[in-house]
């Protein structure tokens, strides 16, 4: 190429892709990522908040490696994304993913607000759907498999807890596929608080939101799509208007694995109220609800948690092969 022309397309450069170059100064794409993207061949990007704080080891390690094998047996490429050692992520070896997950709570659970002293400290962190979405755009990553997202808080119009996942929602061109959130949250406000923000949400193959363990809420989503291919042509038309933000798409969880509402809402309803006994706030609010829920629950809570993620891993590669 003619230098003339490289300095035409240097400037031509949007900031978005300028702001990101800048930021790789902080980013470590495994060999194994790095040369998927290169090929642009499809990655799904996995959360470690999920890993460290959302489950006991040792099942957080055995089924963050079980979503890496499915997403590979469905023909892409996992990237399970963390800050360690104060670098930004994306793909990790079976050594790093079992050091988050043994260190378990201990690894701080690192949101949007948390990345800048963190890596500047050289710290670890565990990344949330938030800071997932961050790093996942830097790489050049555009599809995100996790299991639930941060959402309203009940009780938000005294607390004002509202999690950060759905500013980034609003402003990162991320899609997430997730499983709904679990009514730990107010669902009615977090769909009402998307739509402020015009994050499309999208049942996969319904029209009602999935509350996590049980495939209906009583709520109903924006739009019922369901095929990868009509996930995949309205994420690409999103990105084509310029529209920022991302897309939610909401997959229930497998009707096999679903839970009993009655039992599931006691659990959570025992759980919040002990939270509130507990005077449990801000980013210890969540993991503390997780956490009962499986004790509550005596630990069937924990295995429809993974059977969904491995569903939601599932369609993330095959709608990654579509983008
Ligand atoms: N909800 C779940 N499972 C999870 C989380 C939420 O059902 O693992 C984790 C995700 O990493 C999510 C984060 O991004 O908790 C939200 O935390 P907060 O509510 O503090 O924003
Ligand atoms: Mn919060």
């Amino acid at each position: 190429m003619g230098l003339p022309i490289f300095y035409y397309l240097c400037q031509r450069k949007p900031n978005a892709v300028r702001n990101e170059t800048m930021m790789n100064k902080y980013l470590d794409l495994s060999p194994e990522v790095a040369e998927a993207l290169a090929q642009g061949k499809p990655v799904v990007a996995l959360e470690s908040t999920i890993i460290s704080h959302g489950m006991p080891y040792p099942q957080n390690v055995q089924t963050a490696l079980k979503v890496e094998q499915t997403i590979r047996d469905n023909g892409a490429t996992p990237a399970t994304i963390a800050v360690i050692g104060g670098r930004l992520k994306a793909g990790l070896t079976p050594e790093e993913i079992e050091y988050l997950g043994r260190k378990g709570r201990k690894v701080a659970k690192a949101s949007r607000r948390d990345l800048p002293v963190l890596v500047a400290r050289g710290s670890d962190g565990a990344t949330t759907v938030t800071t997932t979405m961050i790093i996942a755009h830097m790489a050049g990553i555009s599809v995100f498999a996790t299991g639930g997202i941060g959402g309203v808080h009940r009780g938000a119009e005294t607390t004002m807890d509202i999690s950060a996942d759905l500013e980034e929602l609003a402003m990162t061109p991320v899609m997430v596929i997730c499983a709904g959130a679990k009514s730990i949250l107010d669902l009615g406000l977090t769909l009402e608080y998307l739509e402020t923000k015009g994050v499309p949400v999208i049942g996969y193959g319904t029209e009602e939101l999935p509350a996590f363990y049980t495939r209906k809420s009583g709520f109903k989503v924006d739009y019922r799509l369901d095929t990868p291919e009509e996930l995949a042509a309205a994420f690409r038309t999103k990105l084509e208007m310029g529209l920022q933000g991302g897309m939610l798409v909401t997959n229930p969880i497998p009707e096999e694995y679903s839970m009993d509402p009655e039992r599931i809402n006691a659990a959570i309803g025992q759980a919040l109220e002990e939270c509130r006994e507990q005077g449990i706030k801000g980013k210890d609010t969540t993991p503390f609800l997780l956490a009962r829920i499986k004790d509550i629950t005596g630990g069937d809570s924990l295995s429809s948690n993974i059977q969904l993620v491995l569903n939601n891993a599932r369609l993330a590669a095959r709608t990654a092969a579509l983008l």
